[in-house]
């Protein structure tokens, strides 16, 4: 494989470990935990792997001699910077158990392991790989691991491969998935432990234990570069306003992130929106009073920065969602050969009033992607969903409506962008590569302490690396019972943006000067090699949240 100058230069690096993870290890257990809400049905549901102790590694000084050990890999769901160092991390850190230790890697995501689809990942494979973007060493998908059947026929592999221990690199379904494998393992005594480790570039899996998914550094990181070199040619030209969508299917993070890293003119957050109780017409109406304000001082341009989840925090919309999800899961049977207009006029005839006018007054393609396109988790896909489009034509709309009142006298011409796909398999910043490293380096040792049922957790983040801690966190402390298509699950809380945190509130006390003053910040593109204070800063989130604290 040609490889360019700066690959050449990246396979180089050397991951920076945390410095209690570069001996042995003896896990110390803290106190049996709970999960964050409806306790007594995550214990029924999880009676072989609720309550466990949270585990924290610290330095052991009579190390026992390793055994080889045999491990299976998946990766799960959206790609993330950083997923190859999880793997070499893990590795590596087999390898230091014994050196017979052996890795498997199960191809394109959990189907791999139904499906017995594997390689053994050796140390030529992963050394063309570490500090690489990307998940192309195994690939990922998005198959549900949730039945006894999949299990079961995952298991099958499993020993015949010898494993002990799976670690599934994920987001918040996949990890919930993990909990279910492991639950299931362990009531069988089959003799397999699963790890989960937290992936996703929307920054929505984290809480107390977990300070941030890996892959949001560096996915911010890249769109950051894009929005301030947009700022700089909008500022230099002066005639346009830009409508830029942003990846993240439900939080708002990522937007977050980038507004405070460039500092557009506008940003919304969804949970804002949905804490306002604002309609479609409110953000619409919101968006085009600064367009005409700015117009008042000569200044027909500006950055308006969406996040892709914003259509399913609009009350109403929110609404329309669950009635939709209630539908299609109580007439599963009914509409299972339905498709195109036939299933439109069923699920309309299903809809109650009120949301069937909610329906109706949404553009066409947006109305059929909320009744249609579904992944296999049940969640929307709004990532197909071009809402940056939507916004600007109902802006233009409102603005022309202005103009005829007179309160609009400037010009508004409009283009757009989504960024989400260009910064999902970036190489990884250092903070991605030294954070993914450690995750799948401290997997290992999580696997050599024989538990189940426990993501990996790195803390102390905003630290240097060396000095971040290590353990493990029991995954049914991150779960509370949610609705999901039409039934009760247990499911990893999702973190969405707390307005009443630091990250928010910092944004939410300058926003007013970004949207009338040009207060643009050019990022510049990720530095890999240099000075600390370029090359290895963390996500202003996590420095604020830190702050916080
Ligand atoms: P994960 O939650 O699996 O990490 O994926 C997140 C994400 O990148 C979202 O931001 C986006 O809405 C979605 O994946 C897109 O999905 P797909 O890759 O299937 O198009």
């Amino acid at each position: 494989m040609k490889k360019s100058p700066l690959q050449k230069a990246r396979a180089a690096y050397q991951p920076k470990l945390p410095i209690v993870l570069t001996g042995a290890v003896k896990a110390v257990e803290g106190n049996p935990t709970r999960s964050v809400a409806d306790q007594a049905e995550i214990q029924r549901l999880f009676p072989n792997t609720y309550g466990l102790p949270e585990l924290k590694f610290e330095k052991n000084t009579t190390p026992a001699a390793g055994r080889p050990v045999n491990v299976g890999v998946i990766l799960s769901g959206g790609q993330a910077p950083g997923g190859h160092n999880v793997i070499s991390g893990l590795f590596d850190g087999i390898k230091k158990i014994h050196r017979d230790s052996r890795l498997f890697g199960f191809l394109m995501g959990p189907g791999g392991l139904v499906d017995h689809k594997y390689i053994e990942l050796t140390s030529a494979i992963i050394d063309d790989y570490r500090n690489t973007g990307g998940f192309d060493i195994i690939g990922s998908g998005r198959t549900k691991l949730e039945t006894k059947e999949q299990f079961d026929k995952g298991l099958e592999i499993v020993k015949e491969l010898n494993i002990k221990a799976l670690v599934i690199i994920g987001g918040d379904d996949s990890n919930t998935n993990a909990a279910v494998l492991a639950e299931y393992y362990k009531s069988i005594n089959a003799g397999v432990q699963v790890i989960g480790c937290p992936k996703t570039i929307d920054g929505d899996l984290k809480n107390e234990c977990i300070e941030t998914s890996f892959g949001f550094d560096t996915a911010t990181k890249v769109y950051s570069e894009v929005i301030g070199n947009i700022q700089r040619d909008c500022n230099s030209a002066k005639k346009y306003w830009h409508f830029i969508k942003l990846m993240g299917r439900s939080a708002s993070h990522i937007a977050l992130e980038c507004a405070l890293q460039t500092q557009p003119n506008i940003c919304i957050i969804s949970e804002e929106v949905e804490a306002k109780n604002m309609t479609l017409q409110d953000v619409v109406n919101s968006i085009a009073d600064v367009v005409a304000a700015r117009a008042e001082y000569g200044n027909n341009f500006g950055t308006v920065l969406i996040p892709e989840g914003l259509i399913e925090f609009i009350p109403a919309i929110k609404k329309l969602i669950a009635e939709l999800n209630n539908v299609l899961a109580a007439n599963a049977d009914a509409t299972k050969d339905l498709a195109g207009e036939a299933l439109e006029t069923f699920i309309k005839e299903h809809l109650s009033a009120d949301n069937r006018a909610t329906l109706e007054s949404l553009p066409d393609n947006v109305a059929r992607q909320l009744m249609l396109d579904r992944d296999p988790h049940g969640n929307v896909q709004v990532s197909l969903i071009e809402t940056e489009k939507l916004l600007s034509e109902m802006v233009g709309n409102r603005l022309k409506t202005m103009a005829a009142e007179g309160k609009f006298k400037g010009k508004f011409s409009a283009l757009h962008h989504f960024f989400g796909y260009e910064g999902r398999c970036a190489d990884p910043s250092n903070f991605d590569a030294d954070y993914c490293y450690a995750l799948g380096f401290n997997a290992a040792c999580l696997v050599n302490a024989g538990v189940t049922g426990y993501m990996s957790s790195i803390r102390n983040l905003v630290k240097p690396s060396v000095q971040w801690t290590a353990g493990g966190i029991p995954i049914t402390m991150m779960m509370n019972i949610e609705h999901r298509n039409g039934a009760d699950k247990p499911v990893i809380q999702k973190a969405l943006v707390r307005l009443d945190g630091a990250p928010f509130r910092k944004f939410a006390s300058q926003r007013d000067d970004w949207s009338m003053n040009t207060c643009y910040v050019y990022p510049g593109p990720i530095q890999y090699f240099g000075p600390a204070e370029v090359c290895d800063q963390p996500s202003l989130t996590l420095l604020y949240e830190h702050k916080d604290k």
